[in-house]
């Protein structure tokens, strides 16, 4: 039997988060506010997990999207989901900047719900259908389902870089996976460099062939690997931050810190690919060094829990609140501490005039795929005021050429930044904030969102 969307997102997370017993709510985020709208149009459906374990729901309706929730067992939980996913594939793709683990029971674990998954889709797909499937947890999708439904077209988008060589080489299974992305007909990537990492990897692991970024296989089909750099709803965040209620509240939190001159941010999930650590640590060598004086630089860092069960996230977090504490009892005095930290999520109105509070906002991941916060930033700053510190080793500085960038393993060079950005001329900040802003609004997430989809169906 066939099924009737037309259009189909398989994604690890279904788009919606659970609030109370038997409410949903859609989850905050440019990937849903992108694909809502095509998924009306086209009769659409999204399959993913709920996010609890061992949770077995039949497939539901919500504010216009039809959900088709996958299973997973509280094993699976921890062996695909933590494990594989986010203990060997994440720190891989990211340089391994932690030490990936190898273990062959996760990756049991990850091929059977990789499987679990393409059943589902290819039970949820209309004939000929649009099946768009998203990042590192579901590589083996695309060709397990190619198996089951030969008749649709499937896409594939990597939202994480994806490695050079010499590092993917390094995984067991590394030919299942590049034989898994194959199954897809477009493989997008967030910068060029991962198109074509994926290109060289193929052809020396596989034998295959290709001209420029189109794979060419024995079965005489074609696969392209392209980049397609993801991107924020500009227009969304540019009306929000014109609301008075949200330039009053930007004012309150500036007064709330005591009204320093320089305010400093860090927006980020706590992981160890962000660079918090490296980031406070230069920030807290100027103070060591007297260039900064308690009462006249706060740095607000939010770090949203993430992964709280994986072992390396577990140590980030006592790392970081050791060093939080160090710096401020170090360094502070009363009413006045250097750092204000909060391990916390914060809704969209709050962290909007969070960014409109900041004069500079620190970006400064080790390896990141894009990092909208970047993105999100520079859409909130229509007053041309604010700089932004941009590690050279996120996707966005592809694009954010106008952002102070940043060697992020360099604390002297960020030390040097900070103090520049602290320090420009407004003239400075607004020529360079204004570059920043054509960007990012004329390459806002609609168009990454189309762009892609038409470059799948043609
Ligand atoms: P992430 O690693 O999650 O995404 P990022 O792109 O920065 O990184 O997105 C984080 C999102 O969470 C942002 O929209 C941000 O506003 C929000 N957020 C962060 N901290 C928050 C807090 N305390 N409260 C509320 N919201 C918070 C992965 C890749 C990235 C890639 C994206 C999209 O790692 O490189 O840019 O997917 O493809």
């Amino acid at each position: 039997m066939r099924g009737t969307s037309s259009f189909l997102i398989v994604a690890n997370r279904l788009p919606v988060d659970r609030v109370g017993e038997k409410q949903w709510r859609r989850s905050p985020g440019g990937l849903v506010t992108a694909i809502a709208p095509v998924m009306q149009r086209r009769d659409g459906a999204w399959l993913g997990w709920t996010g609890a374990a061992g949770e077995e729901l039949k497939p539901f309706d919500h504010d216009g999207m039809h959900l088709i929730p996958v299973p997973l067992s509280s094993m699976e939980v921890e062996f695909y989901y933590e494990g594989f996913s986010n203990a060997t594939l994440w720190p891989l793709y990211h340089d391994v900047v932690a030490t990936p683990i190898y273990s062959r029971v996760l990756w049991d674990a990850y091929r059977a719900v990789n499987d679990r998954f393409a059943r589902a889709a290819a039970d949820a797909a209309a004939p000929g259908a649009v099946v768009w499937v998203q990042d590192y947890q579901l590589q083996l999708v695309p060709a397990m389902l190619r198996k089951l439904r030969p008749d649709v077209k499937i896409g594939f988008f990597l939202h994480i870089p994806f490695p050079p060589g010499e590092l993917f080489q390094q995984l067991p299974w590394r030919r299942e996976l590049l034989e898994g992305l194959l199954g897809a007909d477009l493989v997008g990537f967030q910068r060029p460099g991962g198109a074509s990492n994926f290109v060289r990897l193929c052809r020396k692991m596989l034998g295959v062939s290709a001209v420029k970024n189109d794979i060419q296989l024995d079965d005489g089909r074609t696969v392209r690997a392209e980049a397609y750099p993801i991107s924020v709803d500009f227009g969304e965040l540019d009306q929000l931050v014109r609301e008075s209620h949200v330039m009053a509240r930007a004012k309150e939190i500036r007064a709330e810190l005591g009204d320093p001159e320089h305010v400093l941010l860090g927006v980020d999930r706590l992981d160890y690919t962000k660079g918090i650590r490296a980031r406070l640590k230069a920030y807290g060598e100027l103070f060591a060094e007297g260039r900064l004086k308690p009462g006249e630089a706060v740095f607000v860092q939010v770090a949203t829990p993430t992964r709280e069960r994986v072992e390396e996230y577990i140590r980030l977090r006592n790392d970081i609140e050791l060093q939080v504490g160090r710096i401020n009892g170090e360094y502070g005095e009363i009413g006045r501490a250097p750092i204000t930290y909060m391990h916390q999520s914060f809704g969209r109105e709050e962290l909007a005039a969070l960014y409109c509070a900041a004069d500079v906002m620190m970006v400064t991941p080790l390896r990141d795929g894009m990092n909208l916060v970047a993105k999100e930033y520079v859409a909130c700053r229509h007053d041309l005021r604010g700089a932004l510190v941009l590690s050279e080793f996120a996707g966005a500085a592809d694009e954010l050429r106008q952002a102070y960038l940043v060697n992020p393993y360099d604390i002297d060079g960020m030390k040097r930044s900070m103090i520049t950005a602290m320090q420009a001329p407004p003239h400075e900040l607004g020529r360079r904030m204004r570059s920043l802003r054509r960007r990012v609004a004329t390459h806002d997430v609609n168009r990454w969102a189309n762009e892609f989809l038409t470059a799948l169906e043609s």
